[in-house]
């Protein structure tokens, strides 16, 4: 388990990662707003919810709105990200995902007045999930950048592989990867547990389930 705590002032972001071996279970940043908190240096993943709960004792604005014109704080948010304003009540939560990486400049406008200003660099993934259910991959096909590693999470209670390699295929036309990268194959991958391969020469990959290759159990990854 890793615990990243990324801390300015009195605020502590928490990440917490799922050991590898056990089935996948959602996972979340836990912000806190406290009224005389600047957040900064912050720094949370594209795809994993960042949870803002509101302890300070009144009620808050989180502005993501460029805008707004807000005194005392600059908001900016990057290109493509759809700019927002979430109120949250004191004692409550808001769940947020940042889907455009980059840095965001937002403000904290607390119902008495107070304004504070911070910002959260969300950056892409180092993990990419693929889930198996039942005898699918989820997603089928998943687009990655170099670099990143795919992880395939076993849902299920039976044995599944991930195979690349068309030597080990019925159909040989089941597995592929690009010139220069080399075929693998996970071995098996009990009920439960996971496998995790980091690719890193762009191209197609194309695997298999060798238990159930002859049921369609095949998946795609992109890496561009
Ligand atoms: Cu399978």
């Amino acid at each position: 388990m890793t615990t990243k705590n990324l801390v300015r002032g009195l605020v502590v972001a928490t990440a917490t990662m799922i050991a590898s071996s056990a089935i996948a279970t959602p996972f979340t940043y836990n912000v806190s707003i406290t009224a005389v908190n600047h957040l900064r240096g912050q720094s949370v993943e594209s795809t994993t919810p960042t949870v803002w709960k509101n302890t300070s004792g009144t009620d808050v604005e989180l502005i993501f709105d460029p805008s707004s014109t807000v005194v005392g704080a600059t908001i900016a948010i990057p290109a493509g990200a759809t700019p927002f304003t979430r109120s949250v009540a004191q004692g409550e939560s808001a769940a947020l995902v940042f889907e455009k990486t980059g840095l965001y400049r937002f403000a904290l406008s607390f119902a008495d007045g107070t304004v504070k200003s911070g910002e959260l660099a969300v950056v892409r993934p180092d993990i990419v999930n693929v889930d198996v259910i039942g005898i699918s991959f989820s997603p089928k096909e998943v687009r990655i950048k170099a670099g990143q590693t795919v992880r395939w999470i076993n849902t299920t209670t039976q044995i599944h592989t991930v195979t690349t390699d068309p030597a080990l295929a019925a159909n040989p036309a089941n597995a592929a990867v690009p010139t220069g990268a080399t075929p693998f194959h996970s071995g098996s991958i009990e009920g439960g547990a996971t496998f995790s391969m980091k690719l890193v020469v762009p191209g197609t990959y194309k695997y298999f389930c060798k238990p159930h290759e002859a049921m369609g159990h095949v998946g795609t990854v992109i890496v561009e």
